[in-house]
């Protein structure tokens, strides 16, 4: 047993990287064939609204939840540029995840290292599918850490 979970484990990277160098949508779509299990890509976009105060430098992290699966945990949601700014459009990922279906709700975490934030929304990017889904959340977090739930109707 022992020797044979690495050997599956190999499978799945060999899939998650065929996905990550293929790296188109009809790549992804070809892996989606595989079954529940494929590894499917998807990005993260948060929108930051444009109100005063409405930018932080805290910590994010987002977790999504799917019709068929999670993503692993919750991501955390970063870059080279100054995030969460007000009125900025961040992208993440793209992500490498294996597929979970259809974005039911998402998870998100602001940490106490940073000041209060107001996110307006959050979009979640299907490669495989070539589908936005749109999480709208107009929440305000205060200084500490929090973490919301939102549908994604
Ligand atoms: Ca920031
Ligand atoms: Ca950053």
């Amino acid at each position: 047993m022992r020797f044979r979970i690495p050997v599956a484990f190999g499978g799945a990277l060999v899939v998650m990287m065929t996905a990550l160098l293929g790296g188109t949508a009809a790549s992804a779509a070809k892996a989606g064939d595989i079954g529940t299990n494929a590894v499917q890509q998807y990005t993260i976009f948060v929108h930051t609204a444009n109100i005063n105060g409405a930018g932080t430098d805290a910590t994010v992290k987002m977790k999504v939840y799917g019709t068929v699966a999670e993503s692993p945990g919750y991501v955390n949601l970063d870059n080279s540029a100054d995030n969460f700014e007000r009125n900025s459009n961040d992208y993440f990922g793209p992500f490498s995840w294996f597929d979970i279906g259809r974005p039911d709700f998402i998870g998100v975490y602001k940490g106490s290292n940073g000041s209060e934030w107001y996110p307006e929304h959050a979009q979640i990017y299907a490669h495989a599918t070539g589908t936005w889904y749109t999480c709208p959340m107009n929440a305000y977090y205060g200084d500490g850490e929090e973490t919301r739930w939102f549908d994604c109707p």
